[in-house]
C-alpha cells in the first residue's frame, strides 16, 4: 500500500489482501457457513421447499447484495474498522452504528463457536466411528442428547474451536486468514461436490429433488419472510462488522464487481448444494428432513448408519461443516480485533488473545445450554437459541439497515457509484443498468424491505 492511502486517522499501515482470489476465497469463506450447511437445508424443508427458496434470492439481489457491497466499499474507501468506517463518513454521531455492528460480531462470534464446538466434537465422534453405526434413529438422538448433557464436553470443544481461531488469526491477515481460507475453501468445495454426487446417485435421489424444488406457497408466513431475510444476511455476514473489516483490507485498485460478485455466487451454490446433498442423501433412507437443527445432529449420523461407505461420508461431512464454521468464526472475530488495533492501538496479539478470551466467556452460556443451564429458557426457548434469534432477526438486519442507510443517504449514491469504478473506469459505461439497480436497491429496496420485513415480522401491520 502507498503512503498516500494511509488515511490519516489511521495510526499504522493496514493490512491488505495479497491477492483478488485471496479476497474472494477469505469473504467466501465468511460467507459459506453453518447457515449453508446447517441451517439451510432445514429452513428450506420448514418453509415451503422452492417457494422459500424463491423468496430468498429475491432477498439476496435486492437487499443482500446491495448492502453487501455497500458495507464492502464503506470498508475500502475509510481503510478504517467499522468504528472509524462509520464515524469518518457519516459523522461523530455515526460512530455508535459502526460499534454496533462490532458489538454484532463479537456477539456472534461468541455463540457460533458453541455451536460450532459441537461439530468439532462431532467430528472428532465420527472418526471414531461412534456417529456411523446406529441401528436406530432412537440411538442416535439419545448419543447426541448424552453428548449435549456434558457440560464438559461442550465447553472443552467450545474452547479447542475458539483455540483453532485464534491460532489462526494470530498469524495476521495474509498469513493467517487469507492463507487460511485459501486452503480450505478448495478442500470445502471438493467435499461439497463429492456429498452432492453422491447423494444424487442415492436411491430415492428424485423425491429428495422433488421435495426441494416443488414450490408450497401457503408455507410462506410472515416469519418465512423474515427467516430468509435473516438468512440472506447472516450467510452474507452483514450487519456484523466483517465485511466492512474485510472490505478495509481490499486495494483500491482492485475491480470491486469481479472480487465480490464470485463470492455471493459461490455462497448461494454451496446452500443450494448442501440443500441437495442433505435431502438426497436424508431421503434415500425414506426419512424427512424437516427436523430443525436436529437435522445434522441425529438424522443425519443415523442416516450415515445406514448407508454404504457412511463412515466415511460422517468424517467428511463434518470437516466440510467444521471448515465452513472456522472461515466464518474467524470472520465474526476480526472486526473486534480491527477495532482494537485502530481505535485503541492494541498490538495485533494482544487484541487477538483478548477477542478469543471474551468470546469464550461470553460463548459459555450456549455451550452450557443443553446441559447445567438446560432449565434456563425464556418462552421455551435455550439460550444459544435465543443468542441465535437475537442476533439474525435484530442485531444483524439492524447492522446491515445502519449500513446501507449510511451508503445511501447519508454518504449519498454519488460517491458509492464513484468508489465502485475504481479499479474498473468502465463499469457504468458498459454495464449503465447498474447505476439504476444499485441506486435503486440501496436508496429504496434494501431499507424499505429490511423495515417492512421487521414490521410485518412483530405483527406491526
Ligand atoms: N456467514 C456465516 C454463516 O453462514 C456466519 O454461517
Amino acid at each position: 500500500m502507498s503512503k498516500d492511502q494511509i488515511p490519516p486517522d489511521s495510526p499504522a499501515p493496514r493490512a491488505s489482501w495479497g491477492s483478488r482470489i485471496g479476497f474472494i476465497f477469505a469473504v467466501a469463506g465468511s460467507a459459506v457457513g453453518l447457515a449453508n450447511i446447517w441451517r439451510f437445508p432445514y429452513i428450506v424443508g420448514q418453509n415451503g421447499g422452492a417457494a422459500f427458496i424463491l423468496v430468498y434470492l429475491l432477498c439476496l439481489l435486492f437487499i443482500g447484495f446491495p448492502v453487501f457491497i455497500s458495507e464492502i466499499i464503506i470498508g475500502r474507501s475509510t481503510c478504517l474498522s467499522p468504528s472509524g468506517a462509520f464515524r469518518k463518513l457519516g459523522g461523530a454521531s455515526w460512530g455508535w452504528a459502526g460499534k454496533l455492528t462490532i458489538a454484532t460480531g463479537f456477539f456472534v462470534s461468541a455463540f457460533y463457536s458453541a455451536v460450532a464446538g459441537w461439530i468439532l466434537g462431532y467430528l472428532i465422534e465420527a472418526v471414531g466411528g461412534q456417529i456411523s453405526s446406529f441401528t436406530a434413529i432412537a440411538d442416535a438422538r439419545l448419543h447426541h442428547q448424552s453428548l449435549m448433557e456434558n457440560p464438559l464436553w461442550g465447553l472443552g470443544f467450545h474452547f479447542s474451536f475458539l483455540l483453532i481461531c485464534t491460532l489462526v488469526l494470530l498469524l495476521g491477515v495474509r498469513g493467517g486468514i487469507e492463507r487460511g481460507n485459501k486452503i480450505m475453501m478448495p478442500l470445502l468445495f471438493i467435499m461439497l461436490m463429492f456429498l452432492a454426487v453422491y447423494g444424487l446417485m442415492m436411491p430415492n435421489a428424485h423425491v429428495g429433488l422433488t421435495y426441494l424444488l416443488n414450490p408450497n406457497w401457503g408455507a410462506l408466513t410472515p416469519q418465512a419472510f423474515l427467516m430468509a431475510l435473516g438468512q440472506a444476511f447472516f450467510t452474507l455476514s452483514l450487519g456484523q462488522g466483517t465485511m466492512v473489516t474485510y472490505g478495509s483490507y481490499l486495494k483500491k485498485n482492485e475491480n470491486l464487481m469481479a472480487s465480490c460478485v464470485p463470492v455471493v455466487l459461490m455462497d448461494t451454490c454451496v446452500s443450494l448444494l448442501s440443500a441437495i446433498a442433505v435431502f438426497t442423501i436424508v431421503f434415500s433412507v425414506g426419512i424427512e428432513p424437516n427436523a430443525g437443527p436436529g437435522l445434522i445432529f441425529h438424522t443425519l449420523p443415523w442416516v450415515f448408519s445406514q448407508i454404504p461407505s457412511g463412515h466415511l461420508l460422517a468424517v467428511a461431512f463434518f470437516l466440510l461443516v467444521l471448515m465452513a464454521a472456522l472461515t466464518s468464526e474467524i470472520s465474526a472475530m476480526e472486526p473486534t480485533i480491527a477495532y482494537l488495533i485502530d481505535d485503541w492501538g492494541w498490538k495485533r496479539k494482544t487484541a487477538v488473545l483478548c477477542c478469543g478470551a471474551g468470546a469464550f466467556l461470553l460463548g459459555v452460556p450456549a455451550a452450557l445450554s443443553y446441559s447445567v443451564l438446560k432449565n434456563t429458557t425464556i418462552s421455551g426457548m435455550a439460550i444459544v437459541d435465543l443468542m441465535d434469534l437475537l442476533a439474525t432477526s435484530i442485531l444483524i438486519p439492524l447492522g446491515g439497515f445502519l449500513a446501507v442507510v449510511l451508503a445511501g443517504w447519508r454518504w449519498g449514491i454519488p460517491q458509492v457509484l464513484h468508489h465502485m469504478e475504481q479499479g474498473f473506469p468502465q463499469l457504468f459505461e458498459k454495464y449503465r443498468w447498474l447505476i439504476y439497480y444499485f441506486w435503486f436497491c440501496i436508496k429504496f429496496s434494501a431499507p424499505i424491505l429490511i423495515i417492512l420485513v421487521f414490521l410485518n415480522a412483530f405483527g406491526i401491520f
